[in-house]
């Protein structure tokens, strides 16, 4: 069974984590897929976004329970799993996620990495690791405190209990709420939209949103002011001012 399904749709790339006898539960090897097929479609300029998304009734039920539990503090210490991590946060083009069902542990780390959520109604986000006497290590915490602040992110991460789409929404960390029977074809939609923009554009406007999440509000406008300006150098730039002039739409080439 392909463990990890890709598929083309114009300029968008869709990831179907499949492993639903372990309810899409992201061991290393398949952080390992993630990762390789992100690298991929990073260096192939017809892929203009990505939609990871989840095969059966949930998106991701966390790490694999049953591959950490034989892990010591010395295996601990020695697991790629960072890596892994640092690997698909490094993807630089949008990535968004399609949630239906549990999100949890790191699946909600997934969800939380990607840029933009689109949940269906029956979407859960949580991070139960407390439960399990640990707490979260991929960034779940950081990026969950950044993200809806310490009141919302201190009850989920000392709590374990997850939050139901709702919620979720009304707090930020779901773009779009949906019936859960359209939440891929709106989140591939919505990418698909998103890839007809330029392309350096795009990665320009990621990287201030995801720099803009880490520094001071006066380094940040300077981070944005410097990406606005070398934009000034592409030939798309050009093309999308004058097609707007002329009144036609942009044809970019990435340029
Ligand atoms: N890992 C491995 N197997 C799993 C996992 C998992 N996370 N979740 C479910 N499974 C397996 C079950 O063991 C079961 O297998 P089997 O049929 O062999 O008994 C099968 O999937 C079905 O499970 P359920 O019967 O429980 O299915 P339900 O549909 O009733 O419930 C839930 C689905 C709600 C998702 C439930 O399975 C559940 O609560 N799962 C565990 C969720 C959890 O605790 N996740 C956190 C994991 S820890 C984590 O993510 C830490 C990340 C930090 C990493 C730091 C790295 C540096």
């Amino acid at each position: 069974m392909t463990q990890l399904i890709s598929e083309r749709q114009g300029r968008v790339l869709t990831l179907t984590l499949n492993r639903p006898q372990a309810r899409n539960a992201l061991d290393n090897a398949q952080l390992e897929r993630l990762a390789t097929a992100l690298e991929q479609a990073s260096g192939d300029e017809s892929i203009g976004a990505v939609v990871i998304t989840g095969a059966g009734r949930g998106f991701a039920a966390g790490a694999d329970l049953k591959e950490m539990a034989s892990r010591d503090m010395v295996a601990t210490l020695q697991d790629p799993r960072p890596g892994l991590w640092a690997r698909i946060d490094g993807f630089p083009k949008p990535l968004l996620t399609a949630v239906n069902g549990y999100a949890l542990g790191a699946g909600f780390e997934l969800a939380l990495l990607s840029d933009m959520v689109v949940a269906g109604e029956n979407a859960r986000f949580g991070l139960p690791e407390i439960t399990l006497g640990i707490m979260p290590g991929a960034g779940g915490i950081q990026r969950l405190l950044r993200a809806v602040g310490k009141g919302l992110a201190s009850r989920m991460v000392l709590s374990g209990e997850p939050i139901d789409a709702r919620e979720a929404w009304r707090v930020g960390l779901v773009a779009r709420l949906c019936p859960p029977d359209l939440t891929l074809e709106y989140a591939q939609q919505l990418a698909q939209r998103i890839a007809e923009r330029a392309p350096l554009a795009l990665q320009a406007a990621k990287q201030a949103l995801r720099q803009g999440q880490e520094v001071g509000l006066s380094q940040g406008l300077s981070i944005e002011r410097q990406l606005f300006t070398l934009l000034a150098a592409t030939d798309d730039r050009q093309e999308g001012i004058r097609a707007f002039l002329e009144k036609r739409t942009p044809k970019f080439t990435g340029r």
